[in-house]
């Protein structure tokens, strides 16, 4: 018999849909978890946009206080989806009324307020997980048994880029409800903490701890229309960031990030280079995975002749990861998906007392290495992150 597991959702933007719909499909996809979601309530500040989306999406209830539905005794997972500036203060709180927490990305404004998150958390010893969701698109963590396989072989390149095209025009205003990743205060940064924290929780896991950062970053529209003052205010994100990395196991890394890349709206690629082999991922083309074989594992020999090419493999296969979920083989998965197999990932690990990543701890890690690509902007060098 499935357990209930009474969720507290707030925030009903972007991220409250996604999460709301992994809550409602998991069970149905994922039918040995022991847990079965059930929306229990769905808290944000304005009443009327509260209830309408809780209807929408068949919330049992509405609050308007955050820490009203912390208080309830029938809410035991507190899902956060809203602006980077008050993942710190909710997360505390609910780990401290020993509510399970599942985070947005990126988890914190900083490093100060990721570490006291982590502490909380880990004191309360609550179940915890941020919403990286794109380790969980099929053909990534495809990659991800490709690097532990060994058809890599030691890597010299990790390549990243996260470009999208939206804030362009000068007259797109900053802050409020719709527009808060454009003010500083609310989003804590620009592409850094929003696009390319999703790149760096990525290299972390494909190819180890980022030892060393420096980074470049600028804002090309200087001030925007503040919606919630009405006035013209200084722009606080960077717009654009790139930065060059170094791993610890020897490998060299470029990333790099806009909003001002004209025709990419969500171009998120991959591509990781070494002496056996490679691999390349590009999110707008989600189902495929590219690896390029040099040596094969099972018997060491090299496969450079007149064959030789990169292999485009169709992840949709039921020995993919995820897939034997799914539809038959050739059936498609969509963005959505990413977030129902990362809640599935996150039940599991409770289930099974060994906890999916990232947790809070893990995506700490990620925020140190933004805090070091911006600390590297600001002063111009390298910048040790802390990891390795
Ligand atoms: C920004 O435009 C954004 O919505 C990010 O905040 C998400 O994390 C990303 O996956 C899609 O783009």
């Amino acid at each position: 018999m499935a357990k209930p597991l009474r969720v507290g959702m707030i925030g009903y933007g972007f991220m409250g849909k996604a999460h709301s719909n992994a809550y409602q499909k998991v069970g149905r996809f994922f039918p040995e978890l022991e847990h079965r979601p059930v929306l229990a309530a769905l808290c944000a500040r304005n009443q009327e946009k509260a209830q309408a989306f809780a209807d929408t999406w068949g919330y049992e209830s509405v609050e308007t206080d955050w820490r009203a539905l912390i208080a309830r005794d029938d809410i035991d997972l507190i899902d956060i989806g809203t602006p980077n500036n008050t993942h710190a203060e909710i997360a505390i709180a609910a780990a401290e009324a020993g509510k399970w927490v599942a985070c947005e990305k990126p988890l914190a404004m900083n490093v100060e307020e990721a570490e006291r998150m982590t502490a909380a958390v880990e004191k309360a010893g609550v179940p915890n997980f941020v919403w990286f969701n794109y380790r969980r698109v099929p053909a990534i963590s495809l990659a991800r048994q490709v690097v532990e396989e060994g058809r890599i072989g030691k890597p010299f390149h990790y390549r990243a880029t996260y470009l999208q095209d939206w804030t362009i025009a000068e007259d797109v205003p900053q802050g409020g409800a719709t527009l808060w990743r454009l003010d500083v205060d609310a989003a804590g940064s620009g592409v850094t903490g929003d696009l390319l924290a999703h790149s760096i929780d990525t290299a972390l896991w494909l190819n180890g701890p980022i030892t060393s950062v420096v980074a470049s970053t600028e804002t090309f529209v200087k001030e925007r229309v503040h919606q919630e003052t009405g006035q013209v205010q200084p722009v606080g994100i960077d717009d654009a960031c790139m930065f060059l990395a170094r791993f610890a196991n020897g490998s060299m890394g470029t990333f790099e990030s806009t909003r001002y890349a004209r025709g990419r709206k969500n171009f998120n690629t991959l591509e990781l280079n070494g002496a056996d082999g490679s691999l390349a991922f590009d999110l707008e083309d989600p189902q495929y995975l590219d690896f390029y074989e040099y040596t094969r594992t099972d018997t060491g020999s090299k496969v450079e002749d007149h064959l030789a090419g990169w292999r485009r493999v169709h992840v949709t296969n039921f020995e993919h990861p995820y897939m034997d979920h799914w539809w038959v083989p050739g059936c498609t998965i969509g963005y959505e998906h990413t977030f129902i197999n990362a809640l599935a990932d996150f039940l599991k690990g409770v289930e099974t007392g060994s906890p999916a990543e990232p947790g809070f701890r893990a995506a700490l890690e990620t925020q140190r290495v933004c805090d070091a690509v911006l600390q590297s902007a600001r002063e111009g060098r390298w910048v040790e992150t802390g990891l390795g």
